[in-house]
């Protein structure tokens, strides 16, 4: 009996100790998420000195309307080691005045526009490891850059740094230089990846319109208005500024003129630039249509931002959410836009400077997943450059974004397509022949992993007994022979390269002899051949002859 007694109240105080460290546990993770503004007021004096230390080396007038700048002796060493470690000058950075002016880089014509937008703006910036004048210097281009009545507040998200100087100085240089102004820091307790710190920025934003930016931008004249003004006239229109390059470097702002590309995509998942299609738009300096947003700069209206989706949480650390975002808006009705008139300059970085728990690749497993929400049987053609990540468990639950999908009555991802990138290459429609282009000798015809935007040899390299990549071609029904973006073309000394499609034809333009499996250019009236082409390099054109060099196999060939 009393041994019973025992054990029930043993289970009972069990259980007890059970709920409450669940409880306790419960708090922890709340606090941990999010540990707002700590205050050290011991550290108070030592960070007040670090900062006028800071202070007193600033060298006035350095890189001033964004002009590139440069340092000598010890600091030039000092900066060019810092570009090789972490892929930007934070030497000079540190020494450049905080406000540096800019060239006001717009239109001219956009300065005889009026807004009156009466919208206010939340300025969200997130940041891991970037270093403290570099995020001074966003925060100070908004803040100077923007009218006062349209700027609700900035909100930094810390997605837990681990670099120390930036910890409490950054909060006392709130408290004191920008205590005018209402700057809000949140610090992330664990690291969270860029999307999901993005969402606790947004979590807290109480203006009417959310602006994200990374924390390496520096905003130039006027950019706020423009974009709210839009928003005001289109709720769930979502705009991008014209992103100039500020060279990692000189810190150069570079001012390229009044040219400017739209978002793409490529199958492999990446975000790309491409050519505005609408010229009349650009003329009239009107919001131009974009088909997908690079993801680090961009306005939504705040509420609209929560009803088409927000992100998908389960996205981690880098890439993805920006191709993910960009579908899903159009594909619910939104609009996707870059305003010609609003320019930031964001500071393109070669390399991350950073890296990711267990080096986990984020991008591909976030773009596994928007791919199996979005883009329906289209996902084929990304799933071929990553076929491990199709049915792997890696890229977790879908339940949600598929129901927020059906919820939404959102369009197909061939609506997409046809309705707002026409003309986006898809490689396995609307073709003649697609596949591996093989020689007798076992030799295929290869984009020697050519990346985008460059130019290159039109390649030859031992066949894959797999499906890789770079030897993968289409013959498409224009007579292009041709991945992605990329099109071969004859050159005048009788090279092939592989270049900017420009759908002109002209020596751009193949004809497949399936009889005699010749690939002849009619521009020049000559053939593809390897003859005399040793690995890797590059193809040439030759007379047309019956010679093994001269025929070529596709792995598939429609004849319809
Ligand atoms: C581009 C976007 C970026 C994001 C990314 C895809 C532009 C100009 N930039 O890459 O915003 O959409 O594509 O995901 O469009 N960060 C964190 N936590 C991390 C890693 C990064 O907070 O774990 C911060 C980082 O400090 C920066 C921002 O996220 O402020 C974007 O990172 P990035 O600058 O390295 O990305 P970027 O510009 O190469
Ligand atoms: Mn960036």
């Amino acid at each position: 009996m009393k041994v019973r007694f025992m054990k029930r109240t043993r289970i009972k105080s069990v259980i007890i100790l059970i709920i409450l460290a669940a409880f306790v546990i419960y708090l922890k993770f709340l606090h941990d998420n999010q540990a707002n503004k700590i205050i050290y007021p011991q550290d108070i004096q030592v960070f007040e000195d670090k900062i006028r230390i800071y202070e007193s080396r600033i060298i006035p007038n350095l890189g001033n309307n964004g002009e590139p700048a440069f340092l000598d002796g010890d600091d030039k060493e000092k900066g060019d080691n810092a570009v090789k470690l972490v892929a930007l000058n934070t030497v000079l950075s540190d020494r450049m005045p905080l406000n540096r002016s800019l060239q006001d880089n717009r239109h001219k014509k956009c300065k005889d526009f009026t807004y009156n937008p009466t919208l206010k703006a939340s300025v969200i910036l997130i940041f891991y490891n970037e270093i403290l004048s570099v995020i001074l210097r966003t925060v100070w281009s908004v803040i100077l850059k923007s009218p006062s009545h349209l700027l609700k507040e900035i909100i930094l998200v810390d997605d837990s740094s681990t670099a120390e100087d930036v910890k409490g100085i950054l909060e006392h240089y709130i408290n004191t230089r920008l205590s005018k102004y209402d700057v809000k820091l949140i610090r992330l307790k664990h690291r969270m990846g860029l999307i999901r710190a993005r969402l606790q920025g947004a979590r807290i934003a109480t203006g009417n319109v959310m602006v994200f930016l990374d924390a390496h931008c520096e905003a130039n004249e006027g950019w706020l208005e423009p974009l709210l003004a839009r928003i005001e006239q289109e709720r769930t229109a979502v705009l991008v500024p014209i992103i100039d390059v500020i060279e990692a470097n000189t810190l150069a702002y570079a001012t390229n003129g009044d040219s400017f590309e739209v978002g793409g995509f490529s199958w492999s998942g990446h975000f790309t630039w491409i050519k505005i299609q609408d010229e009349e738009a650009k003329e009239h300096l009107a919001p131009v249509k974009s088909p997908t947003m690079a993801g680090g700069l961009f306005a939504i209206d705040r509420e609209y931002f929560w009803e088409v989706g927000s992100y998908d949480e389960q996205m981690d650390g880098w890439g993805g959410e920006n191709l993910e975002m960009s579908f899903r808006i159009w594909q619910c009705g939104g609009r996707l836009e870059t305003i010609p008139c609003s320019r930031v300059g964001h500071i393109f970085r070669a390399f991350h400077p950073y890296h990711f728990p267990d080096n986990k690749d984020t991008h591909g497993i976030n773009t596994a997943r928007l791919a199996h929400v979005w883009m329906d049987d289209y996902k084929r053609l990304f799933f071929l450059y990553q076929p491990a990540l199709e049915h792997n468990p890696v890229i977790g639950d879908l339940t949600h974004r598929k129901q927020l999908r059906n919820k939404l009555h959102c369009k197909s991802f061939k609506w997409y397509l046809d309705n707002v990138y026409p003309e986006k290459f898809i490689p396995d429609e609307n073709y003649f022949a697609y596949g591996q282009i093989r020689n007798k000798y076992n030799m295929c015809l290869d984009d020697l992993q050519l990346s985008d935007g460059k130019v290159g040899p039109l390649g030859l390299y031992p066949c894959h007994n797999f499906m890789a990549m770079s030897q993968l071609f289409t013959l498409s029904s224009k007579g292009e022979l041709r991945k992605e973006a990329f099109c071969s073309e004859a050159t005048s000394n009788l090279n092939v390269q592989l270049t900017e499609c420009h759908s002109h034809h002209r020596e751009q333009y193949w004809l497949y002899f399936s009889r005699n499996k010749t690939l002849y250019n009619p521009s020049f009236r000559k053939c593809l051949s390897s003859e005399g082409v040793k690995d890797s390099k590059g193809l040439i054109l030759d007379f047309c002859k019956i010679i093994d060099h001269q025929q070529w196999k596709f792995t598939k060939v429609n004849y319809t």
